[in-house]
């Protein structure tokens, strides 16, 4: 995989402050049919990391916004960055012994909702959101969420949508960064809160792997 040294050091500068770092699994080593992030409901400080571990099958991290689930947000949203990991086959990289990792910083406290664009998987519930708040609005719940995925009538990747050209404008997220990890490192499935890994001054993405790799 190519990246270019900007976004290595985008990546380096990222961590060069004490930094935590939740992983969030995707599917599972086990079951490869699950449909499920887990943890589905992470809390996270601006500044943090959320790491993706795609663990099998062929799924994707995408951002809605609450509203429309299965649509990225930038269909509704006038210059929203909207993430998007693109697909992360595991299969592909078996052989290697790695797996895909998808990591981004979280720019903001405010919710973050996420789905995966593969197939139904969306509409099956493979959904979950990041510092949801119900004390903002109680409507905006994650089983609220899930509810509205599974009547959406489709399921959209960032490429079959046309930015929204009026509305509001952004509310800021980043893009992440793409890597791979030794499969023997990926953490092991969540249960409730998410892991976090601490990552302290001057490390790099190789050295949150290894930090995973002794968890
Ligand atoms: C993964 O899924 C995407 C979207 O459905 C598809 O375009 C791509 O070909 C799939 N990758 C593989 C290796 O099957
Ligand atoms: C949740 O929303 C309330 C009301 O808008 C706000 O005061 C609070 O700071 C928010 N919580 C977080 C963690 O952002
Ligand atoms: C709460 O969220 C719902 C669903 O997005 C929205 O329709 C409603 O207007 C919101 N309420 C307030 C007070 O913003
Ligand atoms: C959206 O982005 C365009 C091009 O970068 C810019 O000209 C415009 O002012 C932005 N609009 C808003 C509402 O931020
Ligand atoms: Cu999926």
């Amino acid at each position: 995989m190519h990246f270019s040294s900007s976004v290595i050091a985008t990546a380096l500068l990222g961590l060069a402050s004490a930094q935590k770092v939740h992983v969030v699994s995707v599917s599972s080593t086990t079951d490869k049919t699950l449909l499920a992030f887990s943890p589905n409901n992470l809390k996270a400080d601006v500044g943090d990391m959320i790491q993706f571990q795609f663990l099998n099958g062929n799924h994707s991290v995408v951002q809605s916004n609450f509203d429309n689930p299965c649509t990225p947000i930038q269909a509704f949203v006038k210059n929203a960055t909207g993430m998007f990991s693109g697909y992360m086959d595991v299969a592909a990289s078996a052989s290697t012994g790695m797996i895909p990792t998808y990591t981004m910083e979280v720019a903001s406290n405010t919710p973050l909702w996420l789905y995966c664009s593969q197939g139904k998987h969306c509409q099956s519930g493979m959904v979950m959101v990041v510092n949801e708040n119900t004390s903002a609005n109680e409507t905006r719940s994650l089983d609220n969420y899930k509810a509205a995925a599974a009547k959406a009538t489709e399921n959209l990747d960032p490429s079959k949508i046309t930015p929204a050209s009026g509305g509001d404008s952004t509310d800021g997220t980043t893009g992440g960064t793409t890597s791979s990890i030794p499969s023997a490192s990926a953490t092991a499935p969540a249960q409730g809160l998410g892991s976090v890994v601490s990552v302290s001054a001057w490390t790099g993405l190789l050295s949150i792997a290894a930090a995973l790799a002794m968890l």
